[in-house]
């Protein structure tokens, strides 16, 4: 299958691409071609979306939710091939694709109600016969640039709200997950979202992605990926004085306090930690351990650590997939390495699985450290992938200290009885995202998706304050007293 640039409400091929190639990362078939788009090919989609702005900000809110519900029916009713194309192409097990997918469907719904909200506020003038109110004014054309860990809820959560609000966007998706966004631009067609307002252009971050923050008619970009390049965007989208909005790393912990109900840690850590092939944002990759119960927590973990069945995720009764593609799988690898090296205890895992029927995919073994130093490299930087680090603690404090040691705050998340220590953590955890008795995973869309320190840039993803990334507050003054009232002279 090729793939074709989407915008204008046309799929759209040019002269003279490059292709490349996408491939299952379970088993190295080659899925798609997918062109890479020139500065010229995004200058054009972004003079499209420019004028389909003027005439979809005009449209009521309320309309323009209409097709935001046409597009989260019509996801629901192609869920499970949107599911299997994503196990194929990202490589999660196809109980994770369809929970993602989910996440998407529910995003079309929630922000499709907003259509007959975007709230602002009424509020009484500090002088007679004079009304205030403000109220969220479209911003223009958004560009969005989206990571393949979670091809197609991660771009729902920045472009329904976009569309929703009176904008229109040009969506660049990861080279690695063109297939899920070309499923999108299928759905855009087929529900007749107007030409122009949803626009899908493939390439390479330094071409369209760059070319994207550089062209002086986008006006916001909405990014998620890895801190490296986040911090790239930012300092591009600075200089040309754009909104940015940033999505990067986390070094999620899950602290197990001495009080806690370990079956239930144990499947906490299971699910954050190796769910995703440990490929979330969100991912667990550090468990902070009280001491009173860490070697118990070390036995149960193996235990049900030998019991994950590793494989091509399209298998229902597989629980972990392949990660995304050998330079990920060598990325991880070295961090093991490392680990040794830094004088971390290697428990399980470790190792490239490199014998048939692992030998065509990128898949490694469930990997656990213990008596990792807090401030060792593998407790500290975001490995993205299914390895995770065992940190002893003598009490919630220091948990909580060794939690918000890193430079990252995405998700955190304690095992504890005691509802003092819950609410004590829950106040000084220092993420964006706290859970009580649950691992560090499962973001619900209407609430706000983001994280504190080098995980973001202030801004968040979904829930209503997504609105925020993608509108201009606008006060407005209407005097209706006759006579020039000054503010603050004439009020007594
Ligand atoms: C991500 O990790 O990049 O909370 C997104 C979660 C999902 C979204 C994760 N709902 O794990």
């Amino acid at each position: 299958m090729q793939l074709q640039h989407y915008f204008d409400g046309k799929f759209q091929t040019f002269e003279n691409e490059n292709y490349v190639g996408v491939f299952n990362p379970a088993n190295g078939q080659k899925l798609a071609t997918v062109p890479m788009a020139s500065k010229g090919v995004v200058n054009e989609a972004v003079a499209i979306a420019k004028e389909a702005q003027k005439k979809w900000a005009l449209v009521p809110a309320p309309k323009r939710a209409d097709y935001l519900f046409a597009i989260g029916q019509k996801m629901k009713e192609k869920k499970e091939h949107l599911a299997q194309v994503l196990t194929k192409e990202m490589g999660k097990v196809i109980e994770e694709g369809r929970g993602e997918v989910q996440e998407g469907i529910d995003m079309a719904f929630y922000m499709a109600g907003e259509g007959r909200r975007l709230f602002g506020e009424t509020t009484p003038s500090e002088l007679a016969n004079k009304f205030a109110m403000s109220v969220r004014a479209p911003i223009g054309v958004v560009g969005l640039i989206t990571p393949w860990n979670f091809p197609v809820a991660i771009a729902t959560w920045k472009s329904f709200p976009a569309i929703v609000a009176g904008n229109t966007v040009v969506w660049k998706p990861a080279t690695e997950t063109p297939m899920m966004a070309y499923e999108m631009a299928k759905i855009f067609d087929e529900v007749g979202l107007p030409n122009g307002v949803a626009n899908v252009v493939f390439g390479s971050g330094s071409d369209v992605g760059t070319s994207l923050i550089e062209h002086p008619d986008v006006k916001v970009i909405s990014f998620t990926g890895s801190t490296a390049t986040g911090r790239k965007v930012a300092e591009l989208g600075g200089h040309h004085l754009k909104k940015v909005s940033l999505e990067m790393g986390g070094k999620n912990a899950v602290i197990v306090m001495d009080d806690a109900d370990l079956d239930l840690a144990v499947e906490g850590v299971l699910w954050s930690a190796f769910g995703t092939a440990g490929q979330r944002c969100t991912a667990c990759s550090r468990v902070i351990v009280h001491k009173d119960i860490k070697e118990e927590l070390e036995k149960r973990l193996l235990e049900e650590m030998g019991k994950l069945s590793i494989g091509d995720g399209l298998d229902e009764s597989i629980k972990i997939g392949p990660v995304i593609n050998k330079a990920a799988l060598y990325k991880i690898n070295s961090y093991v390495e490392i680990g040794q090296q830094e004088g971390a205890k290697l428990l399980t895992g470790g190792k490239i699985l490199k014998e048939p029927p692992y030998d065509q995919g990128y898949f490694y073994e469930p990997t656990l450290f213990t008596d990792v130093a807090p401030n060792a490299r593998i407790a500290q930087e975001e490995i993205f992938g299914p390895v995770v680090s065992l940190i002893t603690v003598s009490s919630l404090e220091e948990a909580i200290e060794v939690n918000n040691s890193v430079q990252y705050g995405l998700s955190s998340s304690i095992f504890t009885n005691d509802i003092n220590k819950a609410f004590q953590a829950q106040r000084d955890l220092d993420t964006g995202i706290v859970y009580v008795n649950a691992g560090t995973t499962g973001a619900e869309i209407h609430l706000p998706f983001g994280g504190t320190k080098g995980t973001g840039n202030g801004h968040r993803d979904s829930g209503i304050a997504a609105l925020d990334v993608y509108t201009e507050w606008k006060s407005i003054y209407i005097d209706y007293s006759g006579k020039l009232q000054r503010a603050q002279i004439d009020t007594e």
